[in-house]
């Protein structure tokens, strides 16, 4: 979605996980998706440094708001959050027989703390940083998604009601639907 939104043009090429090509594997030895290689042979293996990458070309949405150089950081710092905090414990929740210390439930509540933080921001704005789309909102919000989606009646009957709807809205996106059509 960065990367779209930025009219950065990239030749895609999608790959077997299942049997993954020496190419990939030469330039990101991790073999994770997505990888980015650019024009001057630089690799790029982390969706949020390719996010980054992206925009920091062109950023016509200021999806990283640029002219506040505190709220930017701040914004970074959620997303840091989500990856290094949120998303070890969604693995968990979603494959909890691969885990065995806890039980499903106790994984769940133990990434409640996450989904509470950012409800508490989505009481004060629609979007996580202040009334639009921004870098926080798409790079979070996929995996949101999987979290609601690991226990659709849960997450409907939990109390994190801003939550809920600012879910709604990033995935009514035009944006989203544009991107998901291009899969
Ligand atoms: N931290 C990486 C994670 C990338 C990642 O785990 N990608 C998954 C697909 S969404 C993958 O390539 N899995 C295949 C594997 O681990 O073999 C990022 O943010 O880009």
């Amino acid at each position: 979605m960065a990367i779209y939104t930025a009219g950065v043009k990239v030749e895609h090429i999608e790959v077997s996980l299942k049997n993954k090509p020496q190419s990939l594997l030469d330039y990101s030895p991790k073999g994770t998706v997505p990888v980015v290689v650019t024009a001057n042979d630089e690799v790029i293996d982390q969706s949020r440094d390719i996010m980054l990458w992206a925009l920091h070309q062109a950023d016509p949405e200021n999806w990283l708001l640029q002219n506040d150089q505190l709220s930017q950081e701040e914004m970074i710092r959620l997303v840091d959050t989500c990856d290094i905090e949120f998303k070890p414990l969604l693995d968990r929740y979603k494959y909890f027989d691969r885990y065995t210390e806890f039980s499903q439930a106790e994984y769940r509540l133990q990434a409640e703390f996450f989904l509470q933080l950012l409800d508490n921001r989505l009481a004060k704005h629609q979007y996580l940083m202040n009334e639009q789309i921004r870098f926080a909102d798409i790079a979070i919000f996929p995996f949101i998604r999987q979290f609601a989606n690991t226990d659709k009646i849960w997450f409907t009957a939990s109390p994190y009601r801003n939550l809920q709807s600012w879910l709604d809205k990033c995935t009514n996106t035009k944006l989203f639907a544009a991107i998901m059509e291009n899969k």
